[in-house]
């Protein structure tokens, strides 16, 4: 009788606890999980920026709109398809009244740009052809390169994650990868770095997932859902694929396009949204 209450009342607390837990949504859950090798310690960091997109319209305190241009020669960023509700932050992709493909994004330019760092995204994205969802930083010491130095410290786009659903998977195209690029876009100066070995499990889509991102002076490492699932870690290593550690500060960017990249668009799979409920960044003390 009292071992039995003992365990009813432990069991009592432990429910309390697990429920006090869940009410907590904004807490970011068990840190010290996050990387594989626990080589990142969050208490070495200081928070530099956080949206949890709980306002129902554009912070300007800290994103702008993406510019109103076609990309990719496949679609349009159109300022329409960004909605915010629910927490999130949401980029519809649609076709337009005259059938023309378009999406959407925000960034951070002139606002927030930081040099290295450690980068938190929690989303989710609907799974459809042709779509090419990412984050990404960037800089003008790499958008306004048009000599090429052989380094990316003073410039880069740092592709966080792009994920393009539609990608030949019988053919062994990765549905999702992270890459550095430097020394401008001019063909001839561009360098590149990519990491798309892995492709993402079969029910990623429809889901919440977070990605952490730690960029310092030794190259970018990508943690995905932490150590749970495929493990799906990358490495990009800077002096291993010559100077291509970025030492300038760069803004962030959340969109999503279209592009052959990312299959044939099925405009029956159309709207698709892609959904961000935080975005966080820290800076290493
Ligand atoms: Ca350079
Ligand atoms: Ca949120």
């Amino acid at each position: 009788m009292r071992k039995s209450f003992i365990f009813t009342a432990l069991t009592a607390i432990l429910l309390a606890a697990v429920l006090s837990a869940c009410t907590h949504d904004k807490t970011i859950p068990n840190y010290k999980n996050i990387y594989a090798d626990g080589s990142i310690n969050l208490q070495n960091f200081t928070l530099t920026f956080r949206d949890d997109f709980d306002s129902e319209e554009l912070d300007t305190g800290k994103w702008r709109y993406s510019p109103e241009i076609e990309r990719q020669k496949a679609g349009w960023w159109k300022n329409e398809c960004s909605s915010f509700k629910d927490g999130n932050y949401i980029i519809t992709c649609r076709l337009d009244k005259d059938g023309n493909p378009i999406s959407g994004g925000i960034q951070t330019n002139g606002i927030f740009e930081q040099a290295f760092g450690l980068y938190h995204i929690r989303f989710k994205i609907d799974k459809a052809d042709g779509l090419w969802y990412a984050f990404w930083l960037l800089c003008d010491g790499m958008e306004y390169d048009k000599t090429g130095d052989g380094s990316a410290a003073d410039g880069a786009e740092l592709d966080i994650f792009e994920i393009v659903p539609g990608a030949d998977k019988a053919n062994n195209r990765a549905d999702f990868g992270t890459s550095v690029h430097w020394d401008g876009y001019i063909e001839g100066n561009l360098k590149s770095k990519s990491d798309f070995s892995k492709h993402l499990y079969d029910d990623f889509y429809g889901k919440y997932h977070d990605i952490w991102y730690l960029w310092d002076k030794d190259g970018y490492k990508l943690y995905l859902d932490g150590t749970s699932r495929q493990n799906l870690v990358y490495d990009l290593p800077g002096d291993k694929y010559g100077n291509g550690v970025c030492s300038v500060p760069c803004y962030m960017i959340i969109s999503a396009e279209y592009g052959i990249w990312g299959g044939t668009l099925d405009p029956s799979q159309l709207p698709a949204n892609f959904c961000v409920d935080l975005v966080e960044v820290y800076q290493e003390k």
